[in-house]
């Protein structure tokens, strides 16, 4: 077994894992105490605690490679390193709305080789593989063949983000006959940009974390991405850009 098919088969483990101690949390999240990290940006005990408990498991069965987590940074040098956000959709997660997942993403010299997005809720696992193709519970996901005229392209917006640009690139796509939504988790969005449930996701200044693993599995199933890490790393926040071929197009046209 090469070195990437072990890591597919312990990060798909542990991020099922990892989701199903959020899904605890989840269901008892009256009792979390929530705190701000910012403006609109939330953390509680399930974040840091989920966090911890893959950090712990991917570090001791991979001690060489290096881990990038939301909560808590960066840990080792390793030219393999692990992209963790422990709940993507946290401002969801805390008022009990059910658009969550956990997101691991494995970066080997900055490309984003395996992505794992698992919705612990729905039971839903959307794995990935560069070059091998990306699936949700098993099945083999596609991009959608829809145009724009029947699309609709989540937009993701954070307060690191001007929001008259934001409400140009809104007015933009609805002049181009698209329909637009706002998830709140950029993971879920991307994972569904690859099984076809939305045509596109947008979003102008996001951190790694968020988007990693969904990036490989809007890839391998046909979406057109465009490249979020270059030769920079994980370090910064940059623009991320996926839509399925019929719709990139327009959604170039508007964020231009
Ligand atoms: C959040 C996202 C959301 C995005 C925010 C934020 P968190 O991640 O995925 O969709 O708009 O910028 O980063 O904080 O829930 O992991």
């Amino acid at each position: 077994m090469d070195d990437l098919s072990r890591r597919f088969d312990e990060g798909l483990a542990a991020t099922r894992a990892a989701g199903l101690v959020a899904r605890d949390y989840f269901a008892r999240r009256r009792e979390l105490t929530v705190e701000t990290k910012g403006p609109q940006d939330f953390v509680s005990m399930a974040d840091r605690e989920v966090e911890h408990l893959l950090v712990a498991r991917l570090r001791a069965l991979f001690s060489d490679d290096s881990v990038l987590g939301e909560e808590h940074g960066r840990q080792g040098e390793g030219r393999i390193c692990w992209v963790i956000d422990p709940i993507d959709g946290t401002s969801n997660f805390v008022r009990g709305i059910a658009l969550w997942c956990v997101s691991v993403g494995v970066l080997v010299d900055n490309v984003p080789m395996l992505g794992f997005v698992y919705d612990p809720v729905r039971d839903e696992m959307f794995a990935g593989r560069r070059g091998a193709g990306a699936t949700c519970n098993g099945r083999p996901m596609r991009a959608s063949a829809a145009g724009v005229d029947t699309a609709r392209i989540n937009l993701g917006f954070g307060l690191r983000q001007q929001p008259e640009r934001f409400a140009t690139v809104m007015q933009r796509l609805v002049a181009q006959g698209a329909e637009f939504s706002r998830f709140g988790s950029a993971a879920i969005s991307l994972a569904y940009v690859a099984d076809g449930r939305l045509e596109g996701f947008w979003e102008n200044r996001i951190n790694a974390w968020d988007v990693c693993a969904g990036l490989v599995l809007a890839v391998e199933a046909g979406a057109v991405v465009e490249d979020f890490f270059g030769g920079e790393g994980p370090a910064r926040a940059n623009r991320c850009v996926a839509a399925a071929p019929g719709v990139i197009a327009a959604l170039r046209a508007a964020i231009a």
